[in-house]
């Protein structure tokens, strides 16, 4: 099951908003006969991939699968039909499927057709791997992924690419490689306008995300270089419902989408803008900033990962702190790395209601 959660995260950036699946089939005795895992949207799913490796010698083996196999006829035929006919005769599986044409119809399919089913092998890490895509089926909204750079006197950085950023290389390495394989790069219209940043990939990743600006008084120049670039690399500029119709008309005719928000209240509007971008199927988000994004996320709990970044600079006073929440939440830290010399800690939000892994 280790290596089929290894072979899942194959494919990060390509499936969603499907889910990472990987499958390993063994010999009664414990050897491997085949590999597989989900590769790209669209695609076999994971088991299929392996049962066609595995061709006869699939026949009173153990299938290993990081997720319930589904039992409906979505882009490909049901794996569990494969897998009967197949005649594989145990499945272990790390955890159940919350979409719900799946949600627990998959390991009652096998069961009724004989086969010995176990659910729960490595279910914390499974869980974990398809967070994302568990917030996207059970709350319709993205995953978030908050990013933030400070120096040792806790202020802030621009995000990353931009003249005020601090962190080293290697840190800018990774913020890139993360933009991309989400699907949508966030921030306040505040830091597009005194950052000027471009939020794009370099190199490129596997997917394109979409720069989403809140910009709730449609303000943003015509000059940013967001705009400017918008016809190559799509922008989506959310605003509010006073936003002046002619700002609004001027940045379509550049390029740009323009996505109003009904609601006054910009948290509200916030929210909805995450609600929307879950019916586009945004499986990750990532934040950027400034301050006031990633305070006004954080108080509506709907933070879920964080990238921390520490640049062993001072800044001696220039530059916004994370503003005062109510109520913090607690950090899981996932791992701590050392790009280029700065610190880096990856970590999950806890206190999550559902979808929390
Ligand atoms: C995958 N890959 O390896 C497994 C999936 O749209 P479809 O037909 O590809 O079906 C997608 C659903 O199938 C997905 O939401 C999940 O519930 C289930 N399992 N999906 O893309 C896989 N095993
Ligand atoms: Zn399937």
């Amino acid at each position: 099951m280790r290596r089929a959660l290894e072979l899942a995260r194959r494919g990060q950036g390509r499936v969603e908003p499907n889910p990472m699946v990987g499958a390993v089939i063994a010999s009664p005795a414990g050897e491997v006969i085949a590999e597989g895992w989900h590769e790209h949207f669209g695609g076999p799913h994971a088991e299929a991939g392996a049962l066609v490796r595995a061709g006869t010698a699939a026949r009173g083996a153990t299938l290993h699968v990081t997720l319930e196999p589904c039992c409906h006829h979505g882009k490909t035929p049901p794996c569990t039909a494969a897998i009967v006919a197949a005649g594989i005769a145990r499945v272990v599986v790390a955890v159940g499927d919350p979409f719900p044409a799946v949600a627990g119809g998959g390991i009652a399919a096998l069961q009724a057709a004989g086969i010995q089913v176990e659910v729960g092998l490595l279910d914390v890490e499974a869980r974990r791997l398809t967070a994302p895509f568990r917030t996207l089926v059970t709350q319709g909204r993205p995953w978030v992924i908050a990013k933030w750079a400070t120096s040792l006197d806790g202020r802030l950085a621009a995000p990353a690419g931009g003249d005020r950023w601090i962190s080293s290389p290697e840190s800018l390495a990774l913020v890139h490689e993360l933009r991309g394989r989400v699907d949508g790069v966030l921030v306040g219209v505040g830091t597009a306008v005194a950052d000027d940043p471009l939020l794009t990939a370099r190199p490129e990743g596997p997917r394109r995300a979409t720069r989403i600006v809140l910009d709730g008084g449609a303000r943003l120049p015509l000059a940013a270089a967001l705009v400017r670039s918008a016809r190559a690399w799509p922008v989506l500029v959310a605003v509010g419902p006073d936003a002046d119709s002619g700002r609004i008309a001027a940045l379509e005719a550049a390029g740009c989408e323009v996505w109003r928000g009904i609601e006054a209240d910009p948290h509200e509007r916030l929210t909805s803008l995450l609600a929307e971008l879950g019916r586009r199927r945004f499986t990750n988000l990532l934040v950027e900033g400034g301050a006031a994004v990633l305070g006004s996320l954080f108080a509506g709990g709907l933070v879920d990962e964080i990238h921390a970044f520490t640049a062993a600079k001072i800044l001696g006073g220039s530059g916004d702190a994370l503003p005062t929440l109510p109520d913090p939440p607690p950090v899981e830290v996932e791992e701590i790395l050392h790009p280029g010399g700065d610190i880096l800690i990856r970590g999950l939000v806890r206190r999550r209601p559902e979808g929390r892994p």
